[in-house]
């Protein structure tokens, strides 16, 4: 056997026995380096005569070859392997249930679900979300809205009022959310399409009705729409949230300052259960008011009702989350009780949309 014979299966032995890319990186230095062992029989052709350096340098450059494809060849098994360790390493089996983590513990209020509920619900119709200060003036809160002097409403028995001002003005926690629309008509051009769902405040407390509840109001401005247009949003909107293909809703006339004609709105339901169904039964539940927006509020932000008209609704987000997920006592809403979250809260992966199931 030849002194490259030798070295050849020397180096084919340690490139065969390099176990990893770094391994087989310094069995490539200690072949083909400079210092390497290949490279110092390269070195040795300067001394040689031409004949002999013709006939050793063919010999050693063909060892150099064979040496760089071994090497070439052992790097690509050894990188396909370190990434099939790497892959069977950082496997996660997405079909195993959620592990038990601070993040499993987490609950969504139901006020948070619903408000995402119905937000979902009427983007989809396309309403946009309109937000105010819960900390209002009695112009925003009553007057643009067609509430006259000395309305009931105004007095302290429903209404916070803070310390009047200097100036003699009184603010005042606001008692619905609908100084929001009144800020929206002032501030922008028909068409207007929103609902402002929010904090409302009024001196109130007993099994359904606590100091601070949720509203959502909805307002459409523009200059074709009707009280037919009214009924179809509301329609939508009922299927939609009680998840139901059909729903049956009676239209009662009403009375509220700021609406002209005002109607309560009653929706079908089935109470003899241990749980409402709605769109059946021969009982009917109160969900809304709305009604066609009175000219005076309309003049009142602005807007001439001889060119523009429209419609409003309003309904406590409180009481339709108990409707539809049947909690018995609105105050345990805000009792910030761990207990009550973990069993009426939604798991925070569960995000509503219309087309994944709104509470599935
Ligand atoms: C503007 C014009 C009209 C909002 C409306 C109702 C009917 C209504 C109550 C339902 C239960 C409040 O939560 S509740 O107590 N609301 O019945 N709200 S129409 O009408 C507006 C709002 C703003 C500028």
């Amino acid at each position: 056997m030849s002194d490259i014979d030798d070295l050849e299966l020397s180096l084919s032995a340690a490139i065969a026995a390099a176990t990893d890319e770094a391994a087989l990186e310094a069995v490539r230095v200690g072949a083909l380096g400079k210092k390497g062992s290949v490279s110092e029989l390269l070195k040795s052709l300067g001394a040689m005569s031409p004949e002999d350096r013709k006939t050793r340098g063919a010999e050693i450059n063909g060892l150099k070859d064979r040496v760089g494809e071994a090497l070439t060849a052992r790097k690509a098994v050894l990188k396909a392997a370190a990434l099939t360790a790497r892959l069977a390493a950082e496997t996660v089996d997405v079909t195993l249930p959620l592990w038990s983590s601070p993040a499993n513990e987490g609950r969504v209020h139901p006020i948070s679900q619903v408000t995402d509920e119905l937000t979902a619900i009427f983007a989809d119709m396309g309403f946009a979300v309109a937000e105010g200060p819960d900390v209002e003036s009695d112009f925003y809160n009553f007057t643009a809205l067609n509430f006259p002097e000395g309305h009931p409403a105004r007095e302290m028995h429903d209404t916070f009022f803070f310390q009047p001002k200097a100036d003699g003005t009184r603010r005042l926690l606001r008692t619905h959310t609908s100084p929001v629309q009144v800020r929206t008509m002032l501030s922008q051009k028909p068409p207007i399409r929103i609902i402002a769902p929010g904090r409302t405040y009024r001196c109130d407390s007993d099994q359904t009705h606590t100091p601070m509840f949720h509203q959502v109001e909805g307002l459409v401005i523009d200059k074709t729409s009707t009280i037919g247009t009214l009924k179809w949003v509301l329609e939508e909107f009922c299927k939609s949230f009680f998840e139901v293909e059909s729903v049956e809703m009676r239209f009662r006339p009403s009375f509220f300052p700021f609406t002209e004609p005002s109607m309560e709105v009653d929706i079908r339901c089935d109470r003899s259960g241990p749980e409402i169904k709605f769109g059946e039964g021969d009982d009917w539940l109160e969900i809304l008011g709305c009604g066609m927006v009175h000219p005076n509020v309309l003049r009142n932000c602005g807007l001439d009702p001889d060119e523009y008209q429209g419609f409003a609704f309003g309904m406590g987000i409180d009481r339709i989350a108990m409707l539809k997920y049947g909690m018995p006592d609105l105050r345990a809403f805000f009792d910030a009780d761990v207990r009550w979250l973990k069993h009426y809260g939604f798991r925070p992966l569960d995000l509503p949309t219309l087309f994944g199931g709104l509470s599935a």
